[in-house]
């Protein structure tokens, strides 16, 4: 069993409905995956990388789960296309319907051309450590020699409403 952190995120309506419903939707079939033992608030945040887009809703929910990382990674790429996810068409960093991205996979250093773990761009996003602090903040994130909270307090501060958690009625009955 290894506790993996998978980030959750989108900003464009699926077959769920609006992202917060997606998001939680998605939690749900991630519990088909092995156990969902810890799981963020929802948080609305600001598109980086790719500026004229919806904001997108982002979590991070830790799994505790039997799969091995490509095995997890080809599941993760299965939910993301039952919702929706349409990679022919997409802009780098463009919206999407979901995307589940694996973050850290227990102590796992991994460079594949799959699967890069930890996320490589883990390091500089708030929308990520900012939920992954909430639930995980002592956690090292391995090759950084830093824990979560420690990257997320090392970043220059953003705009003021860059990442802002929300109050979901949707996100806490799933
Ligand atoms: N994902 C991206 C690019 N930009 N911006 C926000 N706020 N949230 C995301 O999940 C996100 C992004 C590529 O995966
Ligand atoms: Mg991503
Ligand atoms: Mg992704």
């Amino acid at each position: 069993m290894t506790i993996v952190y998978i980030g959750l995120g989108g900003n464009l309506p699926s077959i769920a409905g609006a992202p917060e419903a997606t998001l939680a939707s998605a939690a749900e079939r991630l519990a088909s995956l092995g156990r969902v033992v810890r799981r963020s608030r929802l948080y609305s945040t600001a598109p980086v990388g790719f500026a004229s887009q919806p904001r997108f809703v982002n979590a991070v929910v830790a799994l505790e789960t039997e799969l091995d990382p490509r095995a997890l990674l080809d599941a993760l790429l299965g939910i993301e296309r039952e919702f929706g996810r349409d990679r022919s068409f997409s802009v780098p960093n463009g919206p999407r319907t979901l995307d589940l991205d694996i973050l850290l996979y227990g102590t796992e250093v991994i460079y594949g051309t799959a699967l890069q773990v930890p996320h490589p761009r883990l390091t500089g996003r708030a929308f990520v450590l900012a939920p992954l602090s909430e639930i995980a903040p002592d956690e090292p994130v391995p090759g950084t020699g830093q824990t979560a909270r420690q990257l997320l307090e090392g970043l220059a501060a953003g705009e003021d409403d860059a990442v802002r958690p929300m109050e979901s009625a949707i996100w806490r009955a799933s």
